[in-house]
């Protein structure tokens, strides 16, 4: 398959300016007309090409001339126009299927909705069209349907009209005055019921909201019609951007291949970020509703009136408006335990990719299939760039730098070099190295030593950096690493002011003085740049920082520190002692300063993935046996202090207030360490958490604990499970992941059995990662030795890319990572990628990532 690549970037022949798109809507057979109005872009004689993807032409007008075999040609998938003027009117009628759209790119059917998935390129399944970014239009929309099936009509930007018609249809038209590119058009069609709301600009405007869904699931839209109306204030607040259209709609969908997307004026969302209530969403949903709902509204912004030129800069969005969906995240609960979730995110994923077969820089050079570069490394480490640059600069040149960026390229397409560029120009800063950050992959190490000169009572801190090598860059140039950095005094326990050191060069050193006593080093504190810290601090020393460190940040990695350092060397077949891991954990749990939601964190034991990282080669059994051995030796320790915190940490009543949040987080990791060290009554203390709840978050966290052990609770509480919410599919998928991610021996087994109940289906993403994404994700099941897992994985994306590609090619990173583990697995792991890459009609979505993960 072809390569694009980023060098190769050059201007469109031909602009377009306006679109009109007539559309008469029926699952079976949908017609599409499309008038484009096309000007030539400077002087050149090259024709008119049109993307287009399974489309083909049943008529082509130009200026209102109804074109003849010749006139026209089809190259490839694309629609072909030798134009005479420099001017012309383009019309075009495509016939769909959207019914039979099972890829979910394109107008496609979902639970008796009509809907588009535009984004990267689904617009030329819908109707032909120079398909890239930096081509924007002024869109007016027509839709005729069914007036039963599809009382609703919805499009981007503002209604203008709509009308009867006879035989039961209707038709509706939207004009949106914004010009945009064509991946964030959108239209929805459907028996819908609003959740209706409004919000009065800073100017004094007011906005219709409008949040569409199944009449039965309006009880599960206020939390995120909340954090729209919490999202707009924010935005206004911290970047001074108002929203621009005099309605904004949301609608939810049940088939969707990502979270949610941010179609100008018509955001569509993935079910399970619209959707929660108390009895069926757990408190990480009601948070990544919120984070969603701000992520897609904050696009309006960064994204919508700010695009990208080409998809190489999709970062340029992406980083950006993560950056600020996590800054309103914090704002909108705990600074301190955000930060420590989105950093557990950004190692989980982010690291892991940036360290195998497919990491990829910030910025891509080339890709094969763009939907494959919606990663953790274009999201997660891209704003963990923004992230650098506003700590460098201070909230109000950062603000200064987004200001100029906003205003100078509003209506544009533009680069990670704009962005840049504005924030070095309106932030007075000189980021030429930073830039470094955008164009090299691999996750930088950074080397600490600290030397203690007690004659000068100086202290001495060198820095190494290492960026090891990636696919296509062999050879890394040193970054520019900011690094907040601080030295305690073991006396007194404080330290005495923070430094943010800028680490420039491949080794550097930095002295300190006044130091009779040698301080102990706190270093990349508040996860202030994405690298990895080796600095050799005792277990005393880890263990001071985890009682007495003031960053919230180096506390709780001072604590995972500890941990790991016994974990990891048991794995390496040390006895290290757990008494101080045991301690800091009894320490922390018991501080009546800290707040719950943060001890939660702190206490909890590094995944086995995590561990598994932190090793020059990965043994899922040893790790697991390991975590498994001190989860229960921590049980048994503090026993009763973890009866004391389930029992004092239950709540009277429901409540979604922070400290609610916080006291069920805390709750339910006591609850793990009291089953975990096996008391006998620990399978029925579970049990009754499960059945008496009164919130998902207590249940399914009593469950997925109960999910980890042999006992007759476990399968009474799965049964009882399944059938209370058998019918509420969002709720379902929380059954077929908790089981597909849990420590139990036949996890495996289980999960091959679970792929033939009646209820697993290849065609709801949801469904698909609830099962197989949370499998691939469990370590110690899916690298089980017999190599089944991979095996089941491999069937999986096998069938599923016939079906929908884009889904299938995010199931094949695990399988990926051979290199990390024993001959033995490795060689398991390439035979089943070889077997995929052998499939006969492989989507080059699978084949890009299977094909790079076996080089
Ligand atoms: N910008 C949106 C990306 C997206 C997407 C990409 C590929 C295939 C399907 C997709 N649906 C949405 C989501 C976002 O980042 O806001
Ligand atoms: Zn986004």
């Amino acid at each position: 398959p072809a390569i694009i690549h980023r060098q190769d970037y050059s201007p469109p022949d031909w602009f377009v300016p306006e679109i009109s798109l007539d559309f008469t809507l029926d699952p079976a057979s949908t017609q599409v007309r499309a008038t484009l109005s096309v000007t030539r872009n400077g002087a050149h004689e090259r024709p008119l090409i049109l993307d287009g993807d399974g489309l083909s032409p049943m008529e082509v007008q130009v200026d209102g001339r109804l074109l003849q075999g010749g006139e026209w040609m089809m190259k490839g998938d694309a629609l072909v126009i030798p134009l005479p003027g420099d001017a012309h009117q383009i019309e075009t009628l495509v016939e769909l299927a959207p019914e039979n759209n099972s890829k979910l790119m394109g107008l496609y059917a979902s639970g008796g909705l009509l809907c588009t998935q535009c984004e990267a390129e689904g617009f030329r399944r819908i109707t032909f069209f120079p398909d890239r970014p930096d081509i924007l239009s002024r869109y007016s929309v027509c839709m005729e349907a069914d007036q039963t099936r599809y009382p609703i009509l919805l499009s981007n930007g503002d209604p203008v009209e709509q009308g009867s018609l006879p035989n039961g249809r209707h038709w509706a038209r939207w004009n949106d005055p914004f010009p945009k590119p064509c991946y964030l058009f959108a239209l929805v069609a459907g028996d819908l019921s609003c959740k209706a709301d409004s919000f009065v600009t800073m100017s004094g405007r007011t906005v219709r909201l409008g949040i569409w869904v199944k009449e039965g699931d309006l009880p599960r839209t206020d939390h995120a019609m909340q954090a729209l109306k919490n999202s707009m204030a924010w935005d206004e607040r911290v970047y001074g951007r108002e929203y621009d259209l005099d309605v904004f709609n949301i609608v939810a969908v049940a088939d969707f291949n990502f979270g949610a997307m941010e179609n100008k004026g018509l955001n569509i969302f993935n079910s399970r970020y619209i959707l929660a209530d108390p009895e069926t969403a757990t408190d990480i949903d009601y948070d990544g509703v919120e984070a969603v709902v701000a992520h897609e509204y904050f696009h309006n912004w960064s994204g919508n009136r700010v695009t990208c030129r080409d998809w190489f800069q999709l970062s340029l969005k992406e980083g950006f408006t993560v950056f600020r969906d996590q800054n309103f995240s914090a704002d909108m609960g705990s600074h301190a335990v955000k930060r420590i979730e989105d950093v557990r995110v950004l190692r989980a994923a982010q690291f892991q990719e940036d360290s195998g077969p497919l990491a990829h820089p910030v910025r891509p050079e080339s890709y094969i299939e763009i939907s494959n570069f919606y990663t953790a490394t274009i999201y997660n480490k891209g704003a963990e760039l923004i992230r650098m640059i506003a700590l460098m600069l201070g909230p109000d040149r950062f603000r200064a730098g987004s200001d100029l960026y906003f205003d100078r390229h509003d209506g544009q397409a533009a680069t990670c070099e704009d962005f840049v560029k504005a924030m070095e120009e309106g932030g007075g800063i000189d980021l030429r190295q930073f830039r470094r950050w955008y164009e090299q992959a691999g996750t930088p190490h950074v080397r600490a030593t600290l030397r203690h000169d007690p004659a000068a009572q100086t202290v001495e801190l060198l820095l190494e950096q290492s960026i090891p090598p990636t696919p296509g860059q062999p050879d890394k140039q040193p970054m520019a690493i900011p690094l907040r950095t601080a030295l305690f005094d073991r006396a007194v326990g404080r330290h005495r002011g923070e430094t943010l050191l800028m680490l420039t060069q491949a080794q550097q050193s930095f002295t300190f003085s006044g130091f009779a006593d040698a301080p102990i080093l706190s270093i990349n504190r508040g996860f202030s740049a994405p690298v990895i810290v080796e600095a050799d601090r005792s277990q005393t020393e880890l263990a001071f920082l985890s009682a007495h460190d003031d960053d919230p940040f180096a506390r709780y990695e001072a604590m995972q520190q500890l941990m790991v350092n016994v974990l990891v060397g048991r794995v390496a077949g040390q006895n290290i002692d757990e008494g101080a891991v045991v301690a800091a954990i009894r320490d922390t749990a018991t501080d009546p300063k800290l707040d719950p939601a943060f001890i939660a964190e702190a206490i909890r034991l590094p995944s086995e993935a995590y561990l598994g990282d932190q090793m020059a080669q990965v043994d899922p059994d040893a790790i697991h046996a390991a975590r498994d051995a001190l989860q229960q030796r921590i049980g048994q320790q503090l026993e009763p202090l973890w009866r004391d915190i389930h029992a004092n940490m239950k709540a009277n009543g429901f409540s979604l207030s922070p400290a609610a949040k916080g006291a069920r987080k805390l709750r339910n990791i006591a609850l793990l360490y009291l089953v975990a060290s096996g008391t006998d009554d620990g399978p029925t203390m579970a049990f009754s958490q499960f059945d008496e709840a009164d919130n998902m978050t207590e249940r399914q966290s009593a469950l997925a604990t109960l999910a980890n052990n042999i006992s007759n609770e476990r399968e009474a509480a799965l049964d009882i499970f399944y059938n209370r919410y058998r019918s509420d599919a969002l709720t379902l998928d929380k059954w077929f992941q908790t089981q597909a991610f849990a420590s139990h021996p036949d996890t495996v087994d289980l999960v091959e059995e679970l792929a033939r109940h009646p209820d697993f289906t290849l065609s709801n993403p949801n469904r698909v990662r609830s099962l197989f994404g949370a499998f691939a994700g469990n370590q110690w099941a899916f690298h089980h030795k017999s190599g089944k897992g991979y095996r089941m994985v491999a069937d999986c994306i096998i069938a599923l890319d016939k079906i929908n590609p884009q889904t299938a090619a995010r199931l094949a990173p695990p399988l990926g990572r051979w290199r990390r583990f024993d001959e033995g697995r490795a060689v398991l792991m390439r035979a089943e990628l070889q077997r995929i890459l052998a499939e006969p009609g492989l989507s080059k979505d699978v084949a890009e990532q299977v094909g790079k993960s076996l080089n």
